[in-house]
């Protein structure tokens, strides 16, 4: 009897102790390597969440909110966004940095509404350091997310305004030092619809950022949309005759430009998306710090084409992108983002 119940516990200890074994782990060590376990670490003094990010899914991926009416008829758009300072991303392969994120991502969610809808963002920071909300556009001074400072831990806040103006604005944490706030990833695009919307287009988002994996205050990798080099190896698949619409914003720190090139086509630009007559036709646009604006065009004939920053230092570290045209021309119907 005593000989069962010691062999069924040895079997019950082996298979908890079996599966812990098994479990593949990420740990971070003193020094900030990262090890992945085969599962042969049972207790590391570190251990680091790792963050997914698929360029592809955010580049066409807008969060509209959780939409309510106002008794007097108003549009109310509700979102909820979490900071965390603790995660680590393959920001390129083999290189693992500390990014801050909102809602687990860098950039974080595309907050997009219409012109005059109530926007209400429940800001919850689950970090270890202060962070806020600073969106670009007009609201009251309590809502602009520089001095209502949100404290680590579970600090909460709701920030309310109207969507306005019309155009495409960044959105990013505003606590001392900025820089580095900013550079860590805590930062996202918010897009304010004009009321009678735009013509139909196959839209998408593209953040230029940077990222300085050594701390020298000079980025060693540049993107669009975070992962250096993502739209040349998977290119951006888009139809002949169809309108393309780009949201561009430039959240490089550091470099005091950057731009936006595109081969084979010119586009319509709108600076900052307030107005809705293009100001230049060109193939061209060059942005300083939080610059952004919006891109209309379209291709006649398919193929490859390139874009990238005509600054070649950084699309030689990773921003630089391939649309892959195809021929539309016997569709009857044009299907946007198809
Ligand atoms: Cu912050």
């Amino acid at each position: 009897m005593v000989s069962v119940v010691i062999g069924i516990s040895t079997i019950i200890l082996f298979s908890v102790f079996s599966e812990a074994q098994l479990e593949q782990k990420t740990f971070v060590s003193h020094s900030g390597q990262i090890i992945n376990t085969s599962g042969d670490v049972l207790d590391p003094l570190y251990t680091a969440s790792t963050v997914e990010f698929d360029p592809e899914m955010y580049l066409r991926d807008f969060n509209y909110g959780i939409i309510s009416e106002s008794t007097n008829g108003k549009i109310i758009r509700e979102f909820t966004i979490i900071a965390d300072d603790d995660k680590i991303q393959e920001i390129s392969p083999g290189v693992f940095y500390n990014v801050w994120t909102f809602n687990g991502t860098v950039p974080g969610p595309t907050i997009r509404a219409t012109e005059g809808d109530l926007v209400r963002i429940n800001f919850i920071n689950n970090g270890s350091k202060s962070h806020t909300m600073h969106f670009h556009g007009i609201h009251q001074a309590e809502m602009d997310g520089v001095f209502e400072i949100v404290g680590p831990g579970g600090g909460r806040f709701t920030y309310e305004f109207e969507a306005g103006p019309v155009g495409v604005h960044p959105y990013h944490c505003h606590v001392m030092p900025l820089e580095e706030h900013i550079v860590r990833g805590l930062y996202g695009v918010f897009i304010v619809d004009p009321k009678e919307s735009r013509p139909p287009a196959d839209e998408m988002v593209m953040v230029l950022n940077g990222f300085d994996t050594d701390f020298d205050t000079e980025n060693n990798f540049y993107a669009a949309n975070t992962i250096p080099f993502y739209y040349q190896h998977h290119p951006i698949q888009i139809n002949t005759g169809e309108l393309i619409r780009i949201y561009v914003v430039n959240m490089v720190e550091f470099d005091p430009i950057n731009n936006f090139h595109l081969h084979g086509n010119l586009y319509q630009y709108y600076p900052t998306g307030t107005d809705l007559v293009p100001s230049f036709y060109t193939d061209m646009i060059t942005l300083s710090q939080t610059e952004r604006g919006i891109m209309e065009f379209q291709y006649t004939f398919p193929g490859k084409y390139l874009f990238h920053a005509h600054k070649v230092e950084f699309s030689e570290k990773g921003w630089v992108g391939l649309f892959l045209v195809k021929d539309n021309s016997t569709s009857s119907e044009v299907q946007y983002g198809n």
